[in-house]
């Protein structure tokens, strides 16, 4: 199978080189809690510009999720502290705003120029290069063109690249093209292991994180009439259970295996307000649902926050928006 991208995308593969030839030094960064596409994209654009003899770092906000350690060389990815270098060029991937990146966005006020790369139907477009294509499937899906370009794929970038693929989809089952799997084919025939791959970010769970799934299972809820299933994960549940935002991973992607429920949403609470975590199987756009409360995201999964608010009051207010939502379809 041929893969070629479209004139459009070309141009914009076309820019951002251009922009990588021109310039020495690299920041790379990406989203507050970084899922795995979002890791995986930073790791393998990091490998990409170091072989190409260009100076690179990895800066976020948040800390690697325990299940990306694995990653090979996952320790170049830092927590940002201060800004005192100067870089020429930001590349922010996988991240619809640039608020998104927290902190991290006083590292960009020396930067001459912003590449923005991203598969997020509400990007903000708020970058110098804005490569921003929602019909991929993941952010990793983009940078492998880039790599097509510019470089070879060795069984590293390759493991990366299949990662993103692999947790955006959510071990292959949305979003997934003829292309998509075409790239994931060529990657293992790189050396991604999907076996190891998969076992790793979804077979490898401490205990303590089950133990947590199930005080959050005891609180599930089904709307019968607006077809949603949630629930929710408290202060108190992380408290009994020695776990941490990190360990709810995988939660809300449970709660879509309900047959009955064709929403359905995880809640959080943080000490600050509330995180609302939606996924849809296909019929509800629940990008739209998060993007009024503020959040974003893509048409099957989304997030937003409720500053200050508690959790029955955000349950209330999201039933409440999906219920007049549902009578609009
Ligand atoms: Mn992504």
């Amino acid at each position: 199978m041929e893969l070629k991208l479209n004139h459009k995308d070309e141009k914009k593969v076309d820019e951002i080189i251009e922009l990588i030839e021109k310039n020495k030094k690299f920041i790379i960064t990406t989203h507050q809690n970084p899922d795995g596409d979002a890791i995986s994209s930073e790791l393998a654009i990091y490998t990409l510009l170091k072989r190409i003899g260009k100076e690179a770092e990895i800066i976020n906000e948040s800390e690697v999720p325990k299940i990306y350690k694995f990653l090979p060389d996952v320790k170049k990815v830092k927590v940002y502290k201060s800004n005192r270098k100067k870089f020429d060029v930001g590349v922010i991937l996988d991240c619809g705003s640039i608020e998104r990146i927290g902190k991290v966005r006083k590292c960009f006020e020396k930067t001459s120029k912003i590449i923005n790369i991203d598969h997020h139907l509400t990007n903000a477009k708020f970058g110098d290069v804005n490569w921003v294509n929602p019909s991929f499937s993941s952010c990793g899906e983009m940078v492998y063109f880039i790599f097509e370009r510019l470089s070879r794929i060795t069984k590293k970038e390759a493991t990366y690249l299949y990662t993103a693929i692999l947790t955006d989809t959510c071990g292959f089952i949305h979003h997934l093209t003829p292309y998509t799997m075409e790239i994931a084919k060529r990657l293992i025939e790189k050396g991604a292991e999907p076996e190891k791959i998969a076992r790793k970010v979804y077979l490898e769970k401490p205990l303590k994180s089950v133990r947590l799934f199930i005080l959050s299972l005891n609180s599930l809820k089904f709307d019968r009439k607006n077809k949603v299933c949630w629930s929710k994960v408290t202060e108190e549940m992380y408290r009994k259970t020695g776990t941490g935002e990190e360990d709810t991973e995988g939660f809300v992607d449970f709660l879509t295996t309900i047959k009955e429920a064709e929403i359905t949403f995880l809640i959080k609470e943080k000490n600050n307000g509330v995180k609302v975590s939606f996924r849809s199987k296909g019929k509800f756009d629940v990008e739209e649902l998060a993007r009024k409360f503020g959040g974003g995201g893509h048409k099957e999964a989304s997030g937003c926050f409720f500053e200050n608010e508690s959790i029955e009051e955000v349950e209330k207010k999201v039933i409440q928006e999906i219920s007049k939502r549902w009578k609009e379809y």
